[in-house]
Parts: structure tokens; sequence; C-alpha cells
């Protein structure tokens, strides 16, 4: 719904301005928490992270276990538990820019990005990056969250950008946001005494209703801000949906706890100039657990465990 009304618009802002977001997609941006960019990838981006996907799908097919090595120690490929040789469900690539030079690439030169730099920049760096993908038929369902909750920072000047690998639509298991949620409270992300990087079942049910799928062709990406309310459901269609996720801060935001998915590249300034500046706002809440698993993917199977 989202993507079909801002394509429109951009086609016809598209004409009368070089920025990426217009003016009424910034406005849009801060009072909703989200924003579309269409073409954030050329063509031959797309191609490129696309063939290095499948191939790590085909690979997969070796494994019955999360395997490989990041630098967190924790395995960089996560497996679902319904993954065999013969139905591959890879759900999780954690760090992707280590291992590809195409995903380095797209990470440090994209249209997206030159949206960050008009929300939240000039000076940006970046944080974090993964893979999160949906085989046809697969399970892998995302809980409702607020990204913030699992790395604070000194302010909230936080964008995660999710690239659509393949096209979203309404049945491969779209993103979900709640549009102005960014601008409520920070909901707990621990539950019982156990992290569950989840929001709890009655804050979710409270939510639901207002939750808007943003879809559209391969090559758009979504920017979300780091407090915006989302989700995701299973993939009940025939036809994978994967992402490339890559966070984005603005330079005088400073992390407060270890990065959840590290990196070599973390803090790499990748639109303007290190400054020496940290910019602090005024909030509260618990430090997060820092995973122990190959991805939040086990923390959120917690959920089931508690009665919220
Ligand atoms: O894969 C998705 O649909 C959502 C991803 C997400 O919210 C996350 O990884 O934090």
């Amino acid at each position: 719904m989202y993507s079909l009304l801002w394509t429109h618009r951009r086609f016809y802002d598209g004409l009368m301005t070089s920025e990426t977001l217009t003016g009424d997609e910034i406005d849009s941006y801060w009072a909703n928490g989200f924003a579309f960019v269409e073409n954030a990838l050329t063509a031959e981006q797309l191609e490129a992270l696309v063939t290095d996907f499948d191939s790590w799908v085909e690979e997969s097919r070796h494994h019955s276990e999360p395997y490989g090595e990041t630098l967190a120690d924790r395995p960089r490929f996560d497996l679902a538990p319904d993954h065999s040789a013969e139905r591959p469900v890879l759900r999780r690539v954690a760090s992707p820019i280590e291992i590809s030079d195409a995903y380095l690439e797209v990470m440090r030169n994209n249209k997206a990005l030159d949206a960050v730099a008009q929300l939240v920049g000039p000076n940006v760096e970046f944080n974090n990056s993964k893979i999160n993908a949906k085989q046809p038929g697969s399970s892998t369902e995302v809980k409702y969250h607020q990204d913030f909750m699992f790395q604070p920072h000194t302010n909230e000047d936080l964008i995660t950008v999710l690239f659509f690998l393949d096209d979203v639509t309404l049945e491969n298991g779209p993103l979900n946001v709640v549009p102005g949620t960014h601008r409520s409270q920070l909901f707990d992300h621990w539950h019982d005494g156990v992290y569950t990087g989840a929001v709890s079942a009655a804050v979710e049910r409270e939510h639901v209703s207002r939750a808007v799928p943003v879809y559209g062709s391969a090559g758009s990406a979504c920017l979300m801000h780091t407090r915006l309310l989302h989700g995701s459901a299973p993939n009940n269609s025939d036809r994978p949906r994967t992402l490339f996720i890559s966070e984005y801060r603005a330079e005088d935001s400073k992390p407060l706890q270890v990065n959840h998915i590290p990196s070599r590249y973390q803090g790499e300034v990748v639109r303007g100039v290190r400054t020496n500046r940290v910019r602090c706002s005024g909030y509260e809440m618990e430090f997060p657990e820092v995973p122990t698993g190959a991805s939040f993917f086990s923390q959120q199977a917690n959920v089931g465990e508690i009665a919220t």
C-alpha cells in the first residue's frame, strides 16, 4: 500500500529534485517512522547480492546445524529448525559484508544511504548488517520488537535499512510496521527475567491492528527509525523473501553496549566526516542481553516460554 503510493509520488517529485527523499517524504519519515526508496540498488548491485546469497543457500544443504564463524565467535549462517538438504532454510547470514565484496560495496554505496544522510546526516556511520531470509513455506517469523532495544546508543538517530532482494508481496512475509510508534515509549524486551528480543504479547495485541505491510519490487528499500515497532509473519507463498539489512547511525550517536552483530567495519564513516562529538538524548531502558546463539531468532524463541 505504502509502496504504491510512494511509487507515484516519487515519479513526479523525481522530476523536480535530485535529492533521494522529497521534503514531504522527510516529513512523513519523522511522522510515521519509516520511508520507502524505490530502486535503492542498481540492477548490477541487486544481481551481485542475489548471486552470492544463492550460493550460500546451496552451501547450506551440506549442513544440519548453524555454521561458519564471525567476530563474535558465533555461527555466521543460521538454519531454521525445519532446514534439510532437500529443502534448505537458511534464515540468517550475520555480517555478510565480511565475506562478500558485493555486500560490502552496497553497504558503502546505495541510494538509501543518501536518504539516511538526508535524515540523520550529514555525518553517518555504519553499525551492523545481516541477511534475513524466509524460504517458501518456511515458518520463520519475526516477533514484534524495536531495534534500539538490541543496542542502546547515546541518541536515537539510528536507521535500519532493509533492502529487498526479492519482490516482497503480501503473501511472502513482508515487514509489518506500526506507524508512529517511534514517538511512543521504549517497550520492555525482558519478561520474567528473560531477554526475548520482543515486546510482550499484551503490547503486540495492543498495536498489531495498526500495523501496515511494506512491500514492493526487488531492489527497493525500507528505512526504519530505530524505535519503530515492527515484526513479520511466516512466508506462506511459493516465492522466497530475502532482505539485506544494514544499520546506520548519526556519527555523534555512540554505542553504549557491544555490537550484537560485530564487524570490522563497525563505526566506519560512510557519509560526511568524523567530528569527535557525542550527542545524548534522555531515555531509560534495561540493557539487552547479547545473543549467544547464531542470531536473535534463538532469543525470540524464548517468547513461547513466557506468559505475558
Ligand atoms: O526479516 C524481517 O522481516 C524483519 C527483520 C527484523 O526486524 C530484524 O531483523 O530486526
